[in-house]
């Protein structure tokens, strides 16, 4: 029985090589807002982990972080840029962003940097592809993010270490908005190999010539901010 039950499972794995992950959820939902679900997914090389930004209003990120650092953006990670969706959009279509498994044997560890209304990373916001058992697990990870002093916010690229995207996020209504998105040239080609910290992850903004102003910097967080976001969801602002 057990075994017949386990062909069975190992086969369906073998032809679904697509994961879905749901990048935030509605308010009402087990687990609220902040939460990659599932926030735990095994990929092996080549399959595909397809986010989609399916929690509404939600302005959020998937970033590659480490489970030393789980809200500080990894030097070379990925990271999918903010999305934002205030509401439904017209055609039902929502955001998504396909990361292609490059290293299956190292776990990839990821986080949303939204800082509004206060730091999604620190409220759970966080995930993981490919978690070995032991003391790097989970929920010792999002303990963590817990505990972090801030969020960093730093642009990365397409391309991470151990997965790739080859496109930025879909933008498929005007309903939906994206804010410091990455952009082409952060692509490179042939996928990641090793720890190429040179693509332009940490401390400096990353500018690519647009008009735009960008503030892709780390932002301490402090008790003052706390207690200003604090009293602005007391007073009932819109939670992101
Ligand atoms: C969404 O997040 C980005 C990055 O923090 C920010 O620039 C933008 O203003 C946010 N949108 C709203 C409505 O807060
Ligand atoms: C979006 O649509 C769903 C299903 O129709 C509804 O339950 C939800 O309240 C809507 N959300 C917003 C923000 O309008
Ligand atoms: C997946 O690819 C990486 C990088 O090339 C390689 O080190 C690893 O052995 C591969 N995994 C499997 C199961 O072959
Ligand atoms: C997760 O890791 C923590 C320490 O980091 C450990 O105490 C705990 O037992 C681990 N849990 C599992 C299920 O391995
Ligand atoms: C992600 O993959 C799905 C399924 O193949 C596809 O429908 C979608 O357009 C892709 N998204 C992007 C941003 O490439
Ligand atoms: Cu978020």
């Amino acid at each position: 029985m057990r075994s017949a039950s386990f062909v069975v499972l190992a086969a369906a794995a073998a032809v679904s090589a697509q994961t879905v992950v749901n990048v935030g959820a509605e308010q009402a939902s087990p687990g609220g807002i902040f939460q990659f679900n599932p926030n735990t997914i095994t990929a092996t090389n080549n399959s595909v982990v397809t986010f989609v930004f399916s929690g509404i209003p939600g302005n959020h990120s998937v970033t590659q972080s480490s489970f030393a650092t789980p809200c500080e953006p990894l030097a070379g990670g990925f990271d999918s840029g903010w999305i934002e969706i205030l509401k439904n959009t017209t055609d039902g279509t929502l955001p998504t962003w396909n990361l292609t498994i490059t290293n299956d044997q190292t776990p990839i560890w990821f986080y949303c940097k939204q800082l509004a209304p206060m730091p999604h990373c620190i409220s759970g916001m966080v995930g993981v592809i490919n978690v070995k058992p032991g003391a790097n697990n989970f929920t010792a990870f999002q303990s963590k993010a817990a505990a972090a002093s801030g969020v960093g916010e730093a642009q990365g690229g397409l391309v991470g270490i151990g997965a790739s995207a080859s496109a930025p996020p879909s933008i498929p209504t005007a309903d939906v908005t994206t804010f410091l998105g990455v952009s082409a040239s952060a692509t490179a080609p042939g996928g990641a190999s090793g720890a190429s910290g040179a693509s332009g992850a940490s401390g400096a903004p990353s500018s690519t010539g647009s008009g735009k102003p960008s503030g892709a910097v780390s932002i301490g967080f402090n008790l003052n901010m706390l207690v200003v976001l604090g009293g602005l969801l007391a007073g009932g602002a819109f939670v992101l």
